[in-house]
């Protein structure tokens, strides 16, 4: 390895309190409160190497969300590497403006033609997920707009979504606690409740609830008038809300309510896709047909930022024959070295197999780790979708009886697994996992022995607690 490319080792540089120090000083991390993080200080990850990572002090900590639901193929990968170096020293960047455009990102259109469904021929390439939304509510307000219905404006979304947090992700959202910083949502944009069965479905079955929920969108649509409605928008499984796995009958439901009324489907996989559900992509684990499909994160597994829509025909042939100029983009719309990277990582995820190795082999055996932590004290509810898992922990088993918000069980659950070597979010008091592609079964096996380590400890310290 040259010098040049030799890795610098920030932790031996300064000590953790120096590099906290200096953190609390002058970084404003997202979605934190500065005064107490400042209090406590920053956990400084130093280094990563597949699904592990360390941190200043040394401890090596299995990484059970994947970075943030994105490093799919895990750390380390040196064909991802040597793809960003190799674009960075031919051409670190030009735009695609101006009618110009980089070899990296017509090959990456290309291959993103081909993984995705057959009705995405065009992507229009953004930074970022949450610009990718920004850039669904432009363009399907737009295609509306060339199809003589500018009153249709509204788009659908649900409460608990995330879909980012620009002024128009975070409007797509569903997040209160977003909406009430800053003015939110912006115009045009409504929710309906979410199919979640557990907190709102346990009275019937899974199947008539999914039938119920996407009932509700129908009922807004009719009360806005369908004339109004531009398009619905829904992870197929909402990542950040807590891993909420919608019942099988949801999707085709919502799909034929969609087009008995005309609706764009707009199918957010900035978490679902590239692999995560054990399919390509989400929509088509669920069975729907997506007009439009948001993707980040996964599509280069979060080596580099990069983001971008899914342009399916029925609205690309509209934009491309009867558009004219659409005046939205980015500086770094198709980005040379992040859409290189990409390249190198779809192709990475194709060599080694890895949707098809989550569908048949590690998804059902996380699915049976999962089926076995039922049996856990804590354990409501256990779920998993390809490599996605959630764990919904509960005051009293039979009587299904959730703990009081205040009690903030999740996060003390989420305590024991930073001490314990395991990351693992906690959604409320519902505990997530979201873990590299590359997983092997031992590494799930290890990851379970983790977690039921992690419960017990809860456990433990709730009874101690006199909580239980
Ligand atoms: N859509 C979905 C479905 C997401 O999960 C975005 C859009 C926005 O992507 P960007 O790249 O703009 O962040 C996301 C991002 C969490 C968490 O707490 C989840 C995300 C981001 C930050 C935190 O689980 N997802």
């Amino acid at each position: 390895m040259s010098a040049a490319l030799a890795p610098r080792a920030p932790a031996a540089t300064r000590s953790t309190r120096d590099w906290q120090a200096a953190d609390a000083a002058h970084f404003l991390h997202p979605f934190t409160d500065f005064q107490s993080l400042a209090r406590k200080g920053s956990r400084i990850i130093t280094r990563a190497d597949n699904i592990y990572l360390w941190d200043s002090e040394g401890h090596k900590i299995l990484d059970g969300m994947s970075g943030l639901w994105c490093v799919n193929v895990g750390y380390g990968q040196q064909a991802l590497v040597e793809a960003a170096t190799r674009q960075m020293q031919e051409l670190p960047f030009y735009n695609s403006f101006f009618q110009t455009t980089t070899p990296p990102a017509v090959e990456l259109a290309e291959l993103l033609a081909s993984v995705t469904p057959p009705q995405f021929q065009h992507v229009f390439f953004s930074g970022s997920g949450s610009e990718g939304n920004d850039t669904v509510v432009r363009m399907v307000r737009r295609y509306w707009d060339l199809l003589g219905q500018p009153q249709r404006q509204v788009i659908i979304s649900r409460k608990n979504a995330y879909h980012g947090s620009t002024m128009a992700g975070a409007s797509l959202g569903g997040m209160s606690a977003m909406h009430a910083q800053g003015g939110l949502p912006i115009p045009g944009i409504v929710h309906i409740e979410q199919p979640f069965w557990w907190q709102l479905g346990r009275g019937m079955s899974r199947d008539d609830f999914g039938r119920q929920a996407a009932a509700w969108l129908e009922e807004k649509i009719l009360e806005l008038g369908a004339d109004r409605v531009a398009a619905f928008i829904g992870e197929p499984i909402q990542g950040a809300g807590g891993v909420i796995i919608p019942p099988e009958t949801y999707w085709p439901e919502v799909q034929r309510i969609c087009d008995r009324h005309g609706i764009l489907l707009v199918s957010d996989e900035v978490i679902c896709g590239f692999g995560r559900t054990g399919h390509w992509f989400g929509c088509e684990r669920f069975g729907t047909r997506p007009d439009l499909m948001t993707f980040a994160k996964g599509v280069t597994s979060g080596y580099v930022p990069l983001g971008g829509v899914m342009v399916g025909e029925r609205v690309a042939r509209v934009l491309i024959e009867q558009g004219g100029e659409f005046e939205h983009g980015y500086t770094y719309s198709g980005h040379p070295v992040a859409c290189a990277v990409a390249v190198a990582n779809i192709r990475l995820v194709q060599q080694l197999g890895l949707v098809e190795r989550v569908k048949s082999e590690t998804g059902p055996h996380l699915a049976k780790l999962y089926q076995g932590l039922k049996d856990h004290p804590l354990v409501g509810d256990a779920e998993t979708c390809g490599l996605m898992g959630a764990l919904q922990l509960v005051k009293d088993k039979e009587r299904s009886l959730a703990f009081p918000e205040e009690q903030a069980v999740g996060m003390l659950c989420r305590a024991h697994c930073f001490a314990n070597g395991l990351i693992m979010r906690a959604v409320g008091d519902r505990m997530i996992v979201a873990p590299p592609l590359v997983m092997t079964t031992a590494q799930i096996d290890e990851m379970g022995g983790l977690i039921r380590l992690c419960l017990d400890k809860t456990w433990a310290e709730l009874k101690d607690k006199g909580w239980l």
